[in-house]
Formats: C-alpha cells, sequence, structure tokens
C-alpha cells in the first residue's frame, strides 16, 4: 500500500499570498500569521509574494493570476466576510470560495483558503490571532502541505516502478 502525506516542510517553496483589504484589521493579521507560519516552516521572505485586493470577491482573479504565471508553488487566499456588516455576504463569500476553488483546476497550483466568513467582527478577531488561533496560518501550512502532497503524488508509484525494471 502506498500512502501518500505533504510535508509540513515549505523549505525552497515559492507561495503567493493574495490578501482582502475590506476588513484590513482582521485580514493584516491573518497575513502576519500566514507569513510567521511558511517562514517557521522553513520558507524564505525573498520567495513570498503578497497581492493586495480590495475586498474578498477579488480574491480568485488575483490567485489566478498569481498561480498561472507560474511563479510560485501554491497560493494563500486570505480575508474576512462579515455578515453583519453586509447584504451580500453570501454572494462575497461564495465567490471568493468558487474561485478560489477553482484555481487547481485552471492552473495546477494548490489555492488555498484563509477567508473567514463570520457573524460577527469578534468572531474573525478570535480567528485571527485570538482564542481559535490564526486561520492565515492555518491556511498557510494546508498549502506547504498540498504542495509537498502534489509533489510525492506526481512521482510514479514504487510499484510500477518494479513493474516496469
Ligand atoms: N469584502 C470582504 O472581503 N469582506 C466583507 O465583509 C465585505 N462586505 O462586507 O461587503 C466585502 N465586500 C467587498 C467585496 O469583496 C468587493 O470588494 C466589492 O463588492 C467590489 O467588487
Amino acid at each position: 500500500m502506498d500512502v501518500h502525506t505533504g510535508k509540513l516542510d515549505a523549505t525552497g517553496m515559492r507561495f503567493g499570498i493574495v490578501v482582502a483589504r475590506f476588513n484590513e484589521n482582521i485580514s493584516q493579521r491573518l497575513l502576519e500569521g500566514a507569513v510567521d507560519a511558511l517562514v517557521r516552516h522553513g520558507a524564505r521572505e525573498e520567495d513570498l509574494e503578497v497581492a493586495w485586493v480590495p475586498g474578498s470577491f477579488e480574491i480568485p482573479i488575483a490567485a489566478r493570476e498569481l498561480a498561472e504565471r507560474s511563479a510560485v508553488d501554491a497560493v494563500v487566499c486570505l480575508g474576512a466576510v462579515i455578515r453583519g456588516e453586509t447584504a451580500h455576504f453570501d454572494y462575497v463569500a461564495g465567490e471568493a470560495a468558487r474561485g478560489v476553488a477553482a484555481v487547481h483546476p485552471a492552473s495546477g497550483i494548490p489555492a488555498s483558503f484563509g477567508v473567514l466568513t463570520t457573524d460577527t467582527v469578534e468572531q474573525a478577531l478570535e480567528r485571527a490571532g485570538g482564542k481559535y488561533g490564526n486561520k492565515g496560518a492555518d491556511a498557510a501550512l494546508a498549502a506547504v502541505e498540498m504542495v509537498s502532497l502534489l509533489r510525492s503524488l506526481s512521482k510514479p508509484r514504487a510499484s510500477s516502478r518494479r513493474e516496469a525494471s
């Protein structure tokens, strides 16, 4: 049985980070969490490329652009959509999720989803370095794991190598 698992080692990996300026006090914390997690796991700051977009609705546009340029191994997407502040919460959150999910099929580059969708600012702060951790850091580590996993999956299986020889 071949079991593939991604490793949390970002050494030599390059990342795009797309971050939405809307609710900037929260998204800035998500960005700090993501950068800290990547560097702690071996990435170099000079291998990170950050793109600020106006709001979470625009995240997929920049994420796809970064991914299709093929200069990065993964894209980490960060933002905060807060229900209390908008009647179009569902559209913004839904399009952000749909668009981020479409990055890999279009480009072959994994994109992780660190966009908070909460009812209140307090709930968002709790997930941006508060009592529920930092979802920016979590999304960064998901990206590292997926790069590692996809590299492992793209190698020929040990059993097929044996059959070929
Ligand atoms: N964008 C967010 O990232 N979070 C929000 O909570 C939000 N609200 O509340 O509306 C939001 N709106 C802006 C949206 O993402 C677009 O930037 C805007 O609609 C222009 O296309």
